[in-house]
């Protein structure tokens, strides 16, 4: 079939909108029709060209909802109607990594989606017979795209896709980060560098586990009003400071928090955000994505003194088995969506989206297919 899908032909060149040729979806494989999409900032840092797994041209887009058109050979747990989100982090129940009881990353499809391609080896896109990358798994920036049975959540059938959407990636990572992975508890204090739709998600998880004091830092001051709304207790912009950030809040909080999180991607503020941490139990979650070739730092001393850093990746959350359940949460009043979408627009103003997130001005644009 043919469908429109915005193509990212090279590293920092603007999406273009383009008839794309989509193959029929083959032995474990869902045609999806896509309804809406978020833009993550990981989006835009994989068309930066700093992503080592950014191959191009490629269909991106990670952030998505849709219906099922189609599913090929052999697919049982999904049919024509489904209402689905597409997985980056796909959750096959079989693999060693499933099993751990460990982690949220399946290893079943991990290495053909991070070289753009079907469990197979092929690409279902073309343009005039010449293959068209696939992104994450997901490639949502598509009317229709190709997307593993493994790789989609079954959602309730009534849930809002246009809002729904967002639990793709932002909501769901920044509110697992805190659950999952920090297993944040009541009373405890938090900081959380960089106010973008993950660094507000984590403050939403943060007053969802009863955090005493949430400290949101952004050099950005537009952001704090929204912040404040998601359970904020203090704002911080590290550029009011002389003295380095992570001084500043050792001292706002006694000796440090019990948990920071990094939502921005820069290894400098993951440092900060790690040394922040109270001496003996502070715990830093990093977040953000940093580009090919960037490494963290700190002394030794900071961990040997019981700080601990540790990465969550789409929350820790299992998204087959768990994702069902967050919509159902936004359903019934227990997660907030509708704030983080600043802006809706067609997909023909996608690089419009792109702008608004450089220019710090949105929190989510939502494409409406
Ligand atoms: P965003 O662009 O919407 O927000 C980033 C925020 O950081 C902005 O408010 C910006 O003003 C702020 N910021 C930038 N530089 C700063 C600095 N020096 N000090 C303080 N604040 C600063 O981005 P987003 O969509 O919220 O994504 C945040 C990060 O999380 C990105 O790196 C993204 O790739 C990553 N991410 C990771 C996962 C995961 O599973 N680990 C999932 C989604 C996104
Ligand atoms: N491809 C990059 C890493 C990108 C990355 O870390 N992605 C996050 C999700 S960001 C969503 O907005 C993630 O889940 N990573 C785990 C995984 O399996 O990709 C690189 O550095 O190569
Ligand atoms: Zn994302």
């Amino acid at each position: 079939m043919k469908c429109k899908a915005a193509v990212a032909w090279g590293p920092g060149q603007p999406l273009k909108i383009e008839e794309i040729d989509v193959q029929d979806p083959q032995a474990g494989e869902v045609l999806v029709r896509m309804v809406a999409t978020g833009v993550c900032h990981t989006d835009a840092f994989t068309l930066s060209g700093e992503d080592p797994e950014g191959v191009f041209p490629a269909i991106l887009g990670h952030e998505g909802a849709g219906v099922v058109e189609a599913v090929g050979e052999g697919v049982t747990t999904l049919k024509a109607g489904d209402h689905v989100i597409p997985l980056y982090t796909a959750e096959c129940k079989e693999c060693k990594f499933c099993l751990s009881g460990k982690t949220n990353l399946c290893s079943a499809v991990r290495e053909t989606q991070g070289k753009g391609l079907m469990p197979d080896g092929t690409s279902r896109f073309s343009i005039n017979g010449e293959p068209i990358f696939h992104y994450m798994g997901t490639s949502t920036f598509s009317e229709y795209s190709v997307v593993p049975e493994i790789a989609l959540a079954k959602i309730h059938v009534d849930a809002p896709l246009e809002k729904v959407c967002l639990l793709g990636c932002g909501i769901t990572t920044g509110i697992g980060a805190v659950l999952n992975t920090a297993k944040v508890e009541e009373g405890d204090t938090v900081a959380v560098f960089g106010l973008g739709g993950i660094g507000l998600s984590v403050i939403q998880g943060a007053r969802m586990a009863g955090a005493g004091r949430i400290i949101a830092i952004d050099i950005n001051e537009s952001k704090f009003e929204m912040a404040k709304q998601f359970g904020a207790t203090d704002c911080v912009n590290p550029k009011s400071f002389d003295a380095p950030i992570q001084q500043v809040i050792v001292d706002m909080t006694d000796g440090g928090v019990d948990y920071s999180f990094e939502c921005i991607g820069n290894v400098q503020i993951m440092r900060q955000a790690l040394e922040c941490c109270h001496k003996g139990w502070g715990e830093s979650i990093v977040i953000g994505v940093a580009g090919a070739g960037q490494e963290i730092s700190t002394r030794p001393f900071q961990l040997v003194t019981g700080r601990v850093w540790r990465g969550s990746a789409f929350g820790g959350v299992k998204g087959r088995s768990q994702l069902p359940g967050y919509v159902e949460d936004y359903m019934n009043g227990k997660i907030e969506i509708d704030p983080f979408v600043t802006h809706t627009m067609p997909l023909e103003d996608i690089n419009k989206a792109f702008d608004l997130m450089h220019e710090g001005k949105s929190i989510r644009t939502v494409i409406l297919f």
